[in-house]
């Protein structure tokens, strides 16, 4: 066995791993482990970005483009503390990031050491970063390193991908042992399970006899790169589909049998349809009170009168929220092609059978569209926000990628964004950590060097990691930002509106004694980072800036002055009890036995 020290173990497991990166920042922690890289600094670089959570949120993204994982190296103490929320972006959304943390020498445990989290136990990150990974582990000994490098990786892409933590003391990143490097863990997505043919047999009998079938995908159906047979399926039934965030892209959402996003801020011919269908088959989607109206029968779903087959991997998501009619623990592609395999072998004839349902659907879409148009059409200053979704659909191509952040923007997105491609919609849905989408950019871009990456920032989120734009001219990543600048936390203000009466604090940038809106000039703060940036503030100049900053093929920031007051359609509700719910502004909540509405 080869006498290695620990950090070159980790070092050449990284890059057994193929992963071409690692994320992170410095502290005294971890230069045994930097040492190590800067041997290897042909194979594996390292990005070093000017806050932890940014190295996080890059590696987060950089999985969901490409699905193979890369590593993140922070400190011990603060550093790693830094990366607690990112982690959890990631878990919600099933994303992969292999978190190596530093801790304080073993030697030193318990004696109160510099950066030592011990009040309750000694080195105690494990304990603070559980929550929020699949796993955590702690190998306080160069032999216990193989095993638990091992286990790691294994975990983060076993079933449902997600964070995990290797947290290193730093003498074992320094001390050697007699030690092989253990194998690489099979890559994402080379281990799947399916469904019986009984139960494939099962749900094809519900599916042939519906009257009103929907498709629900969520980032399942992405994870297990599920696109082409999905469409296939979808085509072949004439199932309409509706997409969670994170799959939208894998059905192509320009195609008519693509009823968009629902729940909320979804688009209305998905809830109508939701709420009307007969059969929903879920694919590797969780019912979150988002895309669900927070559960409220005939907003977006009527379960249990609508019968549900729902497919996915983690037993905890099977009827989380809705009692199945059929579960089935299995990956979403899999079973997709076992349903195909027993269509081929059944060969039904379905000229003409979902015609009445497809006709409603039109003429949901028919009045969506009549109400939801015009609006696209508009010019103004401060801009509309349909203008801006509008004006990126019609500039960017379909396989460029959007890192969106949060807030009202991202709303907007929701509802009208038509994504084209699998993995071209990076979304921070379950945890909305502000900051995803700034600072995940560049891990997209690095994942996907040749296509162009936009992020969809709001003027909160932006200004909580703006020195994005130091690593983007470091590292050469030219990257789009387009800062959707309202001069407010405008979401968070539209509810103090919509609940509180319009009693506003602190949800908007004021300044001074007449409460004059305030940001900082983002194009002049981009231009001192070395960042090329322009300011919108008509709707006419967008599209232009847009096309231009994507052609320059550097990092570049548009400022876009877009209007606060502009809110998008309610098509569902959301409840935070014991707030009442409110009735949608477009479309009506519908439970079995009313009559038909329409608009
Ligand atoms: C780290 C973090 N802090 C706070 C929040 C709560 N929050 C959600 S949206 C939002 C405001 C977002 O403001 P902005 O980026 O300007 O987007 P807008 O809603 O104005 O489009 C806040 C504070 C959060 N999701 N994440
Ligand atoms: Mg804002």
């Amino acid at each position: 066995m080869p006498r290695m020290k620990g950090a070159d173990l980790i070092a050449d497991y990284l890059v057994a791993n193929k992963m071409p990166y690692v994320f992170g920042i410095c502290g005294h922690g971890n230069v045994g482990m930097l040492d190590a890289l800067y041997e290897r600094r042909d194979r594996i670089k390292l990005v070093s970005p000017r806050h932890e959570q940014v190295a996080a949120h890059m590696a987060d993204a950089y999985f969901r483009v490409r699905h193979e994982p890369v590593a993140t190296l922070t400190s011990c103490g603060p550093g790693s503390c830094n990366i607690i929320m990112p982690l959890q972006v990631a878990l919600s959304d099933s994303s992969a990031v292999f978190a190596i943390t530093a801790n304080v020498p073993t030697q030193q445990f318990n004696r109160s050491p510099f950066q030592e989290i011990n009040k309750h136990f000694q080195a105690d990150f494990p304990n603070i970063v559980r929550p929020v990974v699949k796993r955590s582990f702690q190998p306080t000994r160069v032999d216990m390193l193989p095993l638990a490098l091992r286990q790691a990786m294994t975990t983060m892409l076993s079933g449902r991908p997600g964070p995990v933590n290797v947290d290193v003391p730093f003498n074992v990143f320094q001390e050697a042992d007699d030690v092989e490097l253990p194998p690489p863990a099979p890559r994402h997505g080379t281990q799947r399970s399916g469904a019986s043919p009984d139960e494939i047999a099962a749900c094809l009998e519900l599916i042939l006899k519906a009257q009103r079938p929907v498709l629900f995908i969520g980032h399942g159906v992405t994870l297990s790169e599920a696109s082409r047979e999905l469409t296939a399926f979808a085509r072949r039934l004439g199932i309409p589909v509706i997409s969670s965030p994170n799959g939208m892209g894998c059905y192509d959402m320009t195609d008519p049998l693509s009823l968009g996003f629902i729940g909320r801020n979804g688009a209305f011919p998905a809830n109508q349809a939701g709420r009307h269908a007969d059969l929903v088959i879920a694919l590797g989607a969780r019912f979150d009170d988002r895309s669900a109206s927070s559960w409220l029968p005939g907003y977006s779903w009527n379960f249990p009168s609508t019968k549900l087959i729902h497919v996915d991997l983690d037993p905890d998501e099977l009827g989380r929220n809705y009692p199945p009619d059929i579960g089935l623990l299995a990956d979403a592609r899999t079973v997709l092609r076992q349903l195909l395999g027993e269509l081929e072998r059944r060969a039904p004839q379905r000229e003409g059978a979902l015609e009445a349902w497809h006709a409603e659907i039109r003429t949901w879409q028919a009045e969506w569209d009549k109400f939801t148009q015009p609006n696209f059409e508009l010019h103004a200053s401060p801009i509309r926000p349909e203008r801006v979704v509008a004006d990126c659909q019609a500039v960017l191509p379909p396989d460029a990628i959007l890192a969106c952040d949060v807030g009202v923007n991202h709303n907007w997105y929701m509802q009208f964004w038509r994504a084209r491609r699998p993995q071209t919609m990076l979304n921070s849905w379950g945890f909305s950590g502000m900051g995803f989408g700034a600072a995940g950019v560049l891990g997209a871009k690095l994942a996907a060097p040749d296509r162009p990456c936009v992020a969809i920032a709001g003027d909160g989120c932006f200004t909580m990691v703006p020195h994005v734009l130091c690593t983007a001219v470091e590292y050469d990543i030219p990257v789009v930002w387009v800062i959707w600048n309202n001069f407010a936390w405008a979401s968070i203000r539209d509810i103090q509106m919509g609940m509180f009466g319009g009693r506003e604090l602190g949800t908007a940038f004021y300044q001074g004694p007449n409460n004059k809106p305030y940001n900082p000039d983002f194009a002049a703060w981009a231009r001192a980072s070395g960042v090329d940036a322009l300011t919108v503030t008509k709707s006419e100049d967008f599209k232009g800036a847009l096309e231009h900053a994507v052609k320059a093929n550097k990092p570049f920031l548009l400022d876009v002055h877009v209007d606060a007051e502009v809110r998008p359609p309610a098509t569902g509700t959301w409840q935070l009890p014991p707030t009442p719910y409110r009735e949608p502004a477009f479309g009506k909540r519908w439970l079995p036995g009313d009559p038909l509405t329409v608009g």
